[in-house]
């Protein structure tokens, strides 16, 4: 029934694994994109996967009635360590994760937030300094600093816990651990089930490093247990809060699956944020003569304050234009609740993958224009970014859908604006190599992969 999608023809068992490169399957999946247009299929594993990449399929499959998350491959091997989790719960059939939606939503409010602005630009300044003590001349590596950045914000106002990344050489262990749990839990994924026997070293590892993650965390709750404060941060609100529905508490378990949570799916993005948002600065001189010139006017050289930030509308339009171009969560996996017809005509049953491919969705040309390759942050200033939403829903979905979109956006979007206000306020950056052309490193996020770049305090340059 209904009309065949498209796709590339694939070969006998090994089906299309020869099409898709498994270090970046974002830019496989974009250049078949290309080929095939917005919905199109592969097969991988004997299975059929579903890929689509325009704002009508987005928006359809926005529907929360017809179509609901999919925890993959990669996410299940994640799944080791923080177990259902917010963001590794197969759904609201686990009642871990409507305890934690419920105590956790309201905590990650734009309000509450706020209270968490002295924590962020504690650590903004300690990159701040480390850079201009560095001078000029240092080469910043862009991607690994802005995840030094991101870990330990998100370990200060998660976890009451300093990594000190920018005062020490080494990698903190708890980073380390978490890094090396994420890169395996991708390889395990990418491996047929029995070849995991020939891995027995690494998955020792492996299991070490959970049990290293849950332990320090344990440690976390235990210290706050003995010294108590009345701040009103995340690790208070999980520890404490209690769910309106059930009346219960998040239990132990649950706060350790979250905590992890919280620096497994924040991390990398922001990082990515930040990285492409200073790569699309210097690549458009425009853009950044006039985010420097908006820093200027709004902040001067005042300290920043968490009021600055709802006043810096071209920054915003920024970090936004940045996430169209470049999304950092590069994909989500969907399945429709029951066999349905997608698209007015394609066929689809209900187990199978569909891939929103947000790369795509949001160079729409139906939607974005003719330019729609082109950083342009204008289009994304609140009113041409409101009325196009209205027109074109779900056209720009960076932070996923519906109730298992992201919880941390505001988090996030306070860290980016505050970090892209301090760094235009203080420096002058200029690209290492000024004919760098951008190329992606995947790992379950996207980054700019060699991205370098020079600054230059202001108050010296002036
Ligand atoms: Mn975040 C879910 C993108 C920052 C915590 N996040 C998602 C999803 C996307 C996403 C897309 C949906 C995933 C899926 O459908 O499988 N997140 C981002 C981006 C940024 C980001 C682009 C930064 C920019 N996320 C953050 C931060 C935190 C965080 C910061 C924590 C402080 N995100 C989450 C959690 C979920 C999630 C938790 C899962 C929510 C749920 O399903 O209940």
């Amino acid at each position: 029934e209904g009309v065949p999608i498209p796709g590339p023809p694939g070969l006998p068992l090994l089906g299309n694994s020869t099409d898709i490169d498994p270090e970046n399957p974002t830019q496989s999946f974009n250049t078949l994109s290309d080929i095939y247009g917005p919905i199109w299929k592969f097969h991988l594993g004997g299975a059929a996967r579903v890929v689509i990449g325009s704002q009508a399929l987005m928006n359809e499959v926005s529907d929360e009635k017809r179509f609901t998350k999919i925890v993959t491959a990669g996410l299940k091997e994640v799944r080791n360590g923080v177990h259902d989790g917010l963001f590794t719960a197969f759904g609201p059939e686990e009642k871990n994760w409507g305890i934690a939606h419920r105590i956790l939503l309201p905590v990650f409010g734009p309000l509450a937030i706020r209270d968490m602005f002295d924590e962020m630009h504690d650590i903004a300044i300690q990159m701040v300094m480390k850079w201009a003590r560095h001078g000029p001349n240092h080469v910043i590596q862009v991607s690994d600093d802005f995840t030094r950045l991101t870990l330990d914000t998100l370990a200060l106002c998660a976890m009451d816990y300093r990594f000190n990344s920018y005062y020490s050489e080494n990698v903190h262990p708890f980073v380390q651990a978490m890094a090396d749990f994420l890169k395996v839990s991708g390889d395990r994924a990418r491996r047929p089930g029995i070849a995991q026997l020939f891995y027995r070293q690494e998955s020792q590892t492996y299991w070490e490093n959970i049990e290293l993650l849950r332990k320090t965390s344990l440690e976390v709750i235990e210290t706050r247990r003995k010294t108590p404060t009345d701040k009103n941060d995340l690790l208070n609100a999980m520890m404490n809060g209690v769910d309106p529905k059930t009346g219960e508490k998040m239990t132990d378990d649950s706060v350790i699956d979250n905590m992890i949570t919280f620096l497994i799916a924040g991390h990398e993005t922001t990082s990515g944020l930040l990285s492409f948002t200073f790569y699309y600065l210097l690549k458009n001189p425009e853009a950044y003569k006039k985010a420097q010139q908006e820093v200027d006017d709004v902040i001067g050289k005042n300290p920043i304050t968490v009021e600055h930030l709802s006043n810096i509308p071209y920054l915003n339009a920024v970090l936004r234009e940045s996430l169209r171009l470049s999304p950092t969560a590069p994909a989500v996996s969907l399945h429709a609740k029951e066999d349905t017809t997608l698209g007015g005509k394609y066929h689809i049953t209900k187990d199978t993958p569909i891939v929103a491919l947000f790369g795509k969705v949001h160079r729409d040309p139906l939607v974005y224009g003719e330019d729609n390759e082109a950083f342009r942050p204008e289009r994304m200033l609140d009113e041409e970014f409101n009325r196009r939403n209205t027109e074109f829903p779900n056209c720009w979905k960076p932070f996923g859908n519906g109730m298992r979109g992201c919880i941390g956006r505001p988090f996030a979007w306070q860290e980016a604006l505050l970090v892209t206000a301090m760094l235009l306020q203080n420096f002058n950056f200029a690209m290492e190599d000024p004919s760098y052309q951008l190329q992606i490193k995947q790992t379950l996020t996207i980054k700019p992969k060699d991205f370098y770049m020079r600054a230059h305090l202001r108050s010296q340059s002036a």
